[in-house]
């Protein structure tokens, strides 16, 4: 290991961790197989941990239980004063947790530390929130009555987070919930546990300073089961779960099954438009830094260019070039662009992927193909594809998170935004154009159908200001800014009677 990991490790407190559950205050002597992070890097152990098992999790629940008695009594803006000493922890941590992301998860450290001023940002933001947790006031239709609206806290938030932004959905989602008054349990991925004993530590200490009780943050990690552990239990109001189609349909189901609720921020099929009115070579940096970025592990990826005919083939030479420019290697080596994939089964998903679009018709712009040799032992690294390809191709219809991108050409506006919207998932679209009428019509009614929708940007990096989540199988939550946070609030209507009779509404008589 270079690059300061180990001096990263040990700044964390992370460098030698083994219990896979904590309350918040204690760490819990979990009994269940051990995962041991490797890191896709250069294949060295970045740490081991005991998984919880179902008993682990049902002792984080109880101390949930009870701290949420007394934190949701705390006032709000004094909730947020504890949310702000985070973003100071993390700030002061800001290139150790970096640098943990970039070398756990595989994301170039610029992005790692990206992702972490994701977390300062959200933190900045709750902390503004906890004076602005507003509810409406209606004017009664009765003489002498008043009729307002208050948000309450809703209890325990479960947290399912993924591999590709490990710290940083959590901090989304429980920075927010701790204003709110609510307290957390996240079950982060497997493939990134240290990170997420990492932020546990910065939060538990924090928490410490401020005689937070414990079990306002619970950390259980373990596979699949304690997401379903999560997902059927009544004592856990609202699940918000971060990662694939099929895990959350599976969550969306058992949670709607017990009528709970269900925050789902699933996969996204995105795509740029590329119009003949856009400038070109800003529309270039947008879609190869959307592409490639995260080495395409971002549920934001640009995974579709739909481009104008008349500019498709200087575009696609562009495009070709600047991938002959891309450096693939380690990502703590600030030359490179491309990271390596998470795992070996990353990186089978993505050879099948170019199988399938060859096997359908795609043509081969930049090709494909694993990495070896010096720097590329861990077999995690792969160059970045372009193949000319059909949006009907099954494989094109799919969400495959690689660097993989398909080019298609279009005559129309209205042909390229029906591509646009022709797949299953809605997460994030853009288009590239200095043209108003075809900007206007992309946001329109009539336009994308995407939770996010871009003009001139690409289709990742969306800022936490704005409500982050996606249409039809993207899974229709939103997470961060916003009024996001209302979800992880109960809403309550209040009528007051401050007069001297009680006259009924709709004016129905009732005289005794
Ligand atoms: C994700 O990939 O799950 O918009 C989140 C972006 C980042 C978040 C991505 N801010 O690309």
């Amino acid at each position: 290991q270079q690059y300061g990991i180990a001096e990263a490790l040990k700044a964390l407190g992370v460098e030698d961790i083994n219990k896979g559950a904590s309350t918040g205050v204690q760490w819990l002597t979990t009994k269940g197989e051990e995962i041991v992070s490797v890191s896709p890097v250069d294949n060295d152990i970045v740490g081991k941990v005991v998984a919880a098992q179902a008993a682990d999790y049902e002792a984080v629940v109880k101390k949930a239980q009870e701290a949420f008695t007394t934190w949701r009594l705390v006032p709000a803006p004094k909730r947020g004063e504890v949310v702000r000493q985070i973003g100071d922890e993390l700030r002061k941590y800001k290139a150790e947790l970096g640098k943990l992301v970039s070398y756990e998860m595989g994301k170039s450290y610029q992005e790692g530390l990206g992702e972490v001023q994701e977390m300062i940002d959200i933190c900045d933001f709750a902390v503004g929130l906890s004076r602005q947790l507003y509810g409406l006031t209606m004017h009664s239709e009765r003489a002498q009555h008043r009729m307002y609206e208050q948000y309450h806290p809703l209890g325990i938030v479960g947290i399912i987070s993924a591999f590709n932004f490990p710290v940083a959905v959590w901090s989304w989602n429980s920075m927010l919930a701790w204003v709110c008054g609510d307290v957390c349990i996240w079950k982060p991925s497997e493939k990134t546990p240290i990170t997420a004993i990492a932020c546990q530590h910065i939060a538990a200490r924090v928490f410490a300073k401020n005689n937070v009780p414990e079990g306002v943050s619970g950390l259980v990690i373990g596979d699949a089961k304690i997401g379903q552990l999560m997902s059927n239990d009544g004592r856990v109001p609202l699940v918000s779960a971060t990662g694939s189609t099929r895990m959350g349909k599976a969550v969306g189901q058992a949670v709607g099954a017990r009528l709970g609720r269900a925050l789902l921020e699933l996969g996204g099929n995105n795509a740029i438009i590329i119009s003949q009115h856009a400038d070109l070579d800003m529309s270039l940096v947008g879609a190869v830094f959307g592409a490639v970025g995260t080495a395409g592990q971002r549920c934001t990826t640009t995974r579709r260019l739909i481009i104008h005919e008349t500019v498709y083939e200087s575009f696609k030479n562009k495009l070709a070039h600047a991938y002959g420019q891309l450096k693939i290697g380690n990502p703590l080596d600030e030359k490179n662009h491309v990271g390596p994939l998470i795992d070996k089964d990353a990186v089978n998903s993505y050879l099948g992927a170019i199988e399938k679009v060859k096997k359908e018709g795609g043509k081969v712009v930049v090709e494909g193909g694993v990495l070896s040799g010096a720097g590329y032992e861990s077999g995690c690294y792969v160059k970045p594809a372009v193949f000319e390809a059909d949006n009907s191709y099954e494989i094109v219809q799919h969400e495959t998170f690689a660097p993989i991108l398909y080019l298609m050409k279009y005559k129309t506006i209205e042909e390229a935004i029906a591509l646009q919207n022709g797949v299953p998932q809605g997460l994030s679209s853009a288009i590239m154009t200095q043209n108003l009428r075809e900007s206007e019509l992309f946001l329109s009614h009539a336009g994308s159908d995407c939770g996010i929708a871009n003009v001139n940007i690409g289709t990742s990096g969306a800022e936490i200001g704005g409500a982050f989540g996606g249409e039809k199988e993207t899974g229709g939550g939103r997470e961060s800014g916003s009024d996001a946070w209302k979800v992880y609030m109960r809403r309550q209507t209040n009528t007051l009677n401050f007069g001297t009779n009680l006259p009924l509404a709709q004016g129905i008589k009732f005289d005794l």
